[in-house]
């Protein structure tokens, strides 16, 4: 059935370390053999051997639009053949970071870079700058990328490798980054009577999205937000997935948080590679060349893959978008949750915006631990026989599912089709 994945992939691991160019993709978790892709058109992918799914992954996040959007072929092909990259300001950037500022009431000042990782990676390096402090508070099963100081307890692909803190960190830095239990205000109140006066900034996926998918609990953002701003430490919400997907202003619109920084990836590129972290103007300041804070990047605010992002988000931001999004979201969710009730499988799932979780087991997740409770065995099971009746998947119980634009009730009764012999295979 997947005879040209597997040709591809063997060729694969004989020049790419596990066959694959980011660890998740290789489908471990789950077993069997990544499929290769081939195309993807709206809500729908083609393998390499020519069979077709509706697709959640979404390029983990960006495809909000869906595939190959027509309008954001056509404004990058014109961008293209002006020149691909300068390696110097355009316009294009500008308008890119008047969009930012304008939409999200948190950022007054944005730095464009190239990937979710970098964000957060440089807005700790500010926060540190701006504060003068070393230690940073992070969350067990929340994924920020993959630099040395915050890939410990991480979620994501570390997670579902059973190795949430990577060998070739050095303990020296790991030791200044506390990991706290996710939605537990009262440790995190904790965590500030102790060390309070050392702490440069909290990190927070502001709904987790890779220990699977989890809302925070209001309280839990609210405190944070006051152990912030009573300690002098830099709030950074890391909304490189929930960004303009669970909402038009993020999961800081959701919850009505301030964050003092917001880091920014995946739809805002809209497939291409678009990192952002912005905020406020005095913490910015700390920046190179205004401050002592040094960040940089050859293809920062890239013109073609700006422009992806911007046609990308004047749509995701026209009125109703978010209202149709959710709503297909959702009936997504609630119908896989009728499928296995009708079928006896204990299951649960939850939406906001464009983004979804599934779990087996009977009540939603609040905590790390108890995502750790779903039963894995049946996620993969599943997964496999959603992948045979063609739909694809996350590949891994851990992390969260994406829905676009280009669903419709066809590709979710469909879907829900392929689900109801799903849960019942064996
Ligand atoms: N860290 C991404 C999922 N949360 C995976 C990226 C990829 O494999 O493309």
């Amino acid at each position: 059935m997947y005879e040209r994945s597997q040709q591809l992939f063997e060729a694969s691991r004989r020049v790419i370390p596990g066959g694959v160019n980011s660890p998740v993709r290789a489908f471990r978790a789950v077993g069997g053999t990544p499929v290769f892709f081939r195309e993807g058109r709206g809500a729908w992918l083609v393998d390499a051997d020519g069979r077709r799914y509706v697709d959640y992954v979404g390029s983990w996040g960006p495809a909000i639009l869906g595939h190959a959007d027509p309008q954001v072929l056509e404004a990058i092909g014109e961008v293209a053949a002006r020149g691909l990259s300068f390696g110097a300001p355009t316009e294009l950037e500008l308008e890119m970071a008047e969009f930012l500022v304008k939409a999200l009431p948190s950022i007054e000042q944005v730095r464009l870079v190239s990937s979710g990782t970098e964000a957060v990676m440089s807005a700790l390096r500010l926060a540190r700058g701006f504060t003068g402090r070393s230690l940073i508070v992070k969350f067990e099963g929340c994924y920020h990328g993959h630099s040395d100081f915050l890939l410990v307890k991480a979620g994501s692909g570390a997670l579902t490798f059973g190795n949430p803190t990577s060998a070739g960190v050095p303990p020296e830095l790991t030791s200044q980054t506390l990991v706290l239990d996710y939605n537990d205000p009262q440790q995190a109140e904790d965590a500030f009577a102790k060390f309070g006066e050392k702490i440069a900034a909290v990190v927070l996926e502001p709904v987790a999205g890779n220990m699977n998918f989890i809302r925070p609990s209001q309280a839990f953002v609210d405190t944070l937000r006051a152990l912030c701003t009573k300690h002098g430490a830099v709030l950074i919400f890391d909304e490189v997935m929930t960004g303009f997907r669970v909402g038009p202003q993020g999961a800081q619109g959701v919850f009505g948080v301030k964050p003092d920084l917001t880091t920014l990836g995946k739809v805002i590129g809209g497939g291409m590679p678009v990192g952002a972290f912005g905020g406020r103007r005095d913490i910015m300041a700390k920046l190179a060349p205004e401050g002592p804070v040094y960040q940089a990047g050859t293809l920062s605010g890239n013109p073609v893959a700006v422009t992806a992002g911007l046609s990308t988000l004047r749509r995701v931001l026209a009125p109703g978008f978010f209202e149709a999004l959710s709503a297909t979201t959702a009936a997504l969710v609630e119908g896989l949750a009728r499928e296995a009730r009708d079928a006896g499988v204990p299951f649960s799932g939850t939406s906001l915006g464009g983004m979804f979780g599934i779990f087996f087991r009977e009540a939603l997740p609040q905590t790390f631990t108890e995502v750790m409770q779903s039963d894995k065995e049946a996620f993969n099971r599943f997964f496999h026989a959603m992948l045979a009746r063609g739909v694809y998947l996350a590949p891994s119980a851990f992390e969260a599912g994406f829905v676009s634009a280009a669903h419709g009730p066809a590709e979710i009764e469909a879907t829900l089709a392929a689900a109801r012999d799903a849960f019942r295979a064996p």
